[in-house]
């Protein structure tokens, strides 16, 4: 009977047209006469959610009958952006319903462009996760991503006389088709309470947790489609909620406020993202939100142990747990919570089943970064987890004292404890105690965390727990979806697509680079993504910019590391030889627009500043008509994850020039390349195997080393008179009042002086305009740029995020492929 009421797949394009017709009508009650693109966007969506949902219910029931092991990548960030056009692509179902749209009456492009970002990320890290979400879908691995749903998305940036303002990101505002919610999957989360002992029946000492207010962990199911494949795998996310609507006794009294206080809070705990980037703020709030995750997630994956029937000892066997940062760690001490006090574990066999289901990633060496939570918050909010941490610090130390005695110092630098007042404890050390594997997250990064910040932990755990993976992007989203023409290029000169699912297959292209035919092709493509940026850039600033110009861009999170500082400098150092130039010189100048985009931390004054002053050079740049058009700067307000998609296509150059040993990775710098633009960067972070990949000639790399750094902080250049000319002239430029006030300024400058340069801009700047000046210098040359930009393309097969998923899971889960076969 069931068989018979079974709808049928029909990717056709009148299958499209009459479920698009069916839920304008019945899901969203309009006239199919009177509908807008918001309307043919949402009737689109829920048809493509139909199609999700079927696959989602195929791959959950086809992972069930087999049981296998599962991988669960815990993070308390998913960027993923929009998501329409990329389930068509992943569906293979863009071409007939793009007709289907199109047929209707609307242009495809416009429907599309109606969704809001899923934006519940900060940066490099949640788009990551975003990332390996894609490819775990599409390597038919059983993985579920655990994180929250937040009401409030990252901040909406928007200018006010060159100053960042933040608005708030309520993308929930109309009906969101991609989550399914699950609310009869709830679970209960405790704070506080008490704990108390009790002697068991075999004579034991036990401990017992009685929380207080229990708060409700509400689920919603996100479908993740595979690029072609039948698995759709999931992120479940939770939602805080009340158990109870309000409190009586304050109701009945007539305290209606109190009555409603504790509830409220409740609701707040998932409200909004914190849009801090590599850098901790020690909020209660934030804490909570990451207990209350973890414990859903914990409670989830147990249950769902449970319903194998295999014997508790089997867990890791079944289960790998990836902890995104340190930001879940405290799943560690719940998983221990959970096997001791309410399974009756032994301790020691707890602790065995949790450090193998563990393994953890690091992001960032930055020490502003590092998480560590007050003994004293911990203590009252989550009594019993204090206690554990404890006693985990306590054998952990025994074990250390045991092979080093009597080295005090060691115990002290290995403690998950900070003795200080009050005391700390330390998320990166109890992450790593729990843990079977670390890892970094590119070469240089992985191999300074070993030497730097986790030292003493390579000695004590040896090599071997210490991994590098080098991260990855997504082709599809950032290729094929984001760059359709080069795509359809690619294919058409590969003869498939197969490119798309082992990106090694680009290296093909490079038997073209010398056809003159396929080099203008490939030029055209990136004209005309370069044109559509220009378009989008008049469309948001009012900018013109001339698509012939070198399009150098700097798009990512502001932040003093990274250095946008030192590039608006150098665009200041440009502008005043261009005005010093006669017009004969001008007219052999290779014209740019310097693009910037990217948010800073509301709390962060510095990156502040750095907004401010990229757009008050704008301003007096974009209007002297004298330098005929030789250069132009541009701040795209509100970059995010779909602005990504319309500005990576259409770089020539991008810029990637954090300090030596700050940028763990860098995952923007793959996708430039990938789409065939140049970089311009430091020895730094994943920069180093990109030029490994592609060689010498087609990329720009300048600046101190790595591990010049630690002396060069020591050497103060910054002030001992042999700061670099160029650089003292363009500060005295903007001390001058040349671009407004500069009285605004003077905390940004001091950072170079008594700041004592902490990011080494003095030491680099020399180099960096020596680079700049080869970059012109090579893309005079037409037709060796346009070699150079196939070859970047043609040797990016290492970063895709395949790659990196597929080393994960043969060297840190253990986990295997399951292809997923319709189920009808
Ligand atoms: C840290 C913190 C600290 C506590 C408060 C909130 C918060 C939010 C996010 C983070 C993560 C910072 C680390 C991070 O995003 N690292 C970036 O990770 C990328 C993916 O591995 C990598 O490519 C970037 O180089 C790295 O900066």
């Amino acid at each position: 009977l069931w068989e018979k009421f079974a709808v049928p797949e029909n990717d056709d394009k009148e299958s499209f047209q009459s479920s698009f017709v069916r839920h304008v009508t019945s899901t969203l009650a309009r006239s199919v006469y009177n509908i807008d693109n918001f309307s043919a966007y949402q009737a689109t969506a829920h048809t493509v959610r139909d199609r999700l949902i079927k696959r989602w219910n195929d791959t959950q029931q086809a992972h069930a009958e087999v049981g296998p092991k599962r991988v669960y990548y815990l993070s308390l960030e998913f960027l993923l952006g929009r998501s329409l056009d990329n389930a068509l692509l992943n569906l293979g179902l863009k071409e007939s319903y793009g007709e289907g749209v199109e047929d209707l009456g609307f242009r495809m492009e416009d429907v599309l462009d109606q969704e809001v970002d899923a934006a519940l990320g900060n940066g490099g890290l949640g788009r990551l996760a975003a990332c390996y979400m894609d490819s775990l879908a599409t390597l038919d691995y059983p993985a579920w991503g655990y994180g929250l749903r937040y009401t409030y998305g990252i901040f909406q940036q928007r200018l006010n006389d060159g100053f960042q303002v933040e608005f708030p990101d309520y993308w929930l505002n109309f009906d969101n088709p991609w989550e399914l919610p699950r609310l009869d999957v709830v679970i209960d989360i405790y704070f506080g309470g008490s704990v108390s002992k009790y002697t068991d029946n075999n004579g034991r000492v036990r401990a017992i947790w009685e929380g207080g207010e229990p708060i409700q962990a509400v689920a919603y199911d996100v479908p993740i489609p595979g690029y072609g494949t039948k698995n759709c795998i999931n992120i479940r996310l939770w939602s805080s909620k009340p158990k109870r609507k309000f409190d009586l006794k304050h109701f009945n009294e007539g305290q209606y406020e109190k009555a409603v206080q504790a509830q409220m809070e409740a609701e707040n705990i998932t409200a909004v993202l914190y849009p801090n980037d590599n850098h901790m703020v020690g909020k209660e709030l934030r804490l909570k939100q990451q207990y209350f995750w973890v414990a859903a997630s914990l409670a989830d994956i147990v249950r769902r142990f449970k319903k194998s029937e295999k014997p508790i000892s089997d867990f890791p066997k079944q289960v790998a747990i990836q902890l995104n940062d340190t930001h879940p760690t405290l799943a560690i001490v719940e998983l221990q919570r959970i096997l001791v006090d309410v399974e009756g574990l032994e301790w020691d066999d707890a602790w065995d089943i949790v450090t193998d289901t563990f393994a953890f990633t690091n992001h960032t060496i930055l020490p502003e970064a590092m998480e560590k939570w007050p003994v004293p918050v911990l203590t009252y909010l989550l009594p019993r987890h204090m206690q554990i941490i404890f006693d985990i610090n306590l054998f952990f130390l025994q074990s250390v004292e045991k092979k080093y005695p009597d080295d005090r110092d060691l115990l002290a630098r290995l403690s998950i404890i900070e003795e200080s007042s009050p005391q700390f404890v330390r998320m990166a050390h109890l992450a790593i105690v729990g843990s079977h594997r670390v890892n970094g997250v590119a070469e240089l990064h992985s191999n300074l965390i070993k030497t730097t910040i986790f030292k003493d932990f390579v000695k004590f755990f040896g090599q071997e727990k210490f991994q590098n993976k080098t991260n990855g992007i997504t082709p599809r989203r950032w290729l094929h979806q984001a760059n359709p023409k080069l795509s359809d290029l690619i294919t058409e000169k590969l003869g498939n697509k197969d490119w798309l699912k082992d990106l090694f297959k680009l290296k093909q292209l490079e038997k073209y680079v010398d056809d003159p035919d396929f080099k203008k092709r490939w030029v055209a493509v990136k004209g005309s993504n370069k044109a559509r940026l220009a378009d989008y850039i008049k469309k948001q600033t009012g900018i013109s910019v001339n698509s012939n110009a070198l399009f150098d861009i700097q798009v990512k999170r502001i932040h003093e590391y990274k250095r946008q500082f030192m590039n608006i400098l150098s665009v200041i150092h440009r502008y005043n030889l261009l005005k010093k130039m006669t017009p004969k010189q001008r007219k052999e100048t290779v014209p740019r627009v310097v693009i910037f985009g990217g948010k800073a931390a509301p709390g962060y004054y510095i990156a502040k500043l750095v907004i401010k002053l990229i757009n008050s050079v704008a301003d007096v740049v974009n209007k002297d008509l004298s330098i005929e058009d030789t250069l132009k700067v541009v701040f795209i307000p509100d970059y995010n994850v779909s602005v990504a998609e319309i500005i990576v296509p259409a770089s020539d150059i991008s810029q990637h020039i954090s300090t030596a040993g700050t940028e763990a990775s860098g995952t923007s710098n793959m996708k430039f390349v990938l789409n065939g633009g140049l970089i311009l960067g430091t020895v730094d972070g994943a920069n180093i195997e990109i030029h490994e990949e592609i060689g010498d000639e087609n990329i720009f790399m300048f600046g101190n080393l790595a591990d010049k750094v630690e002396d060069l902080r020591h050497a103060h250049r910054y002030r001992n008179k042999q700061m670099d000319p160029a650089l003292k002239a363009v500060l005295d430029d903007i001390e001058s009042g040349h671009f407004g006030d500069p009285r605004i300024f003077v905390p940004l400058i001091n950072t170079l002086t008594i700041g004592k340069d902490y990011y080494l801009l003095s030491d680099d700047f020399g180099s960096y305009l020596r680079a700049q000046d080869m970059v012109d210098e090579a893309y005079k040359d037409k037709d060796e740029w346009a070699k150079k930009s196939i070859l970047c393309t043609a040797r990016m097969g290492k970063f895709s995020s395949d790659r990196a998923i597929k080393e994960y899971a043969e060297s840190i889960w253990n986990v295997e492929p399951i292809p997923v076969e319709e189920v009808r």
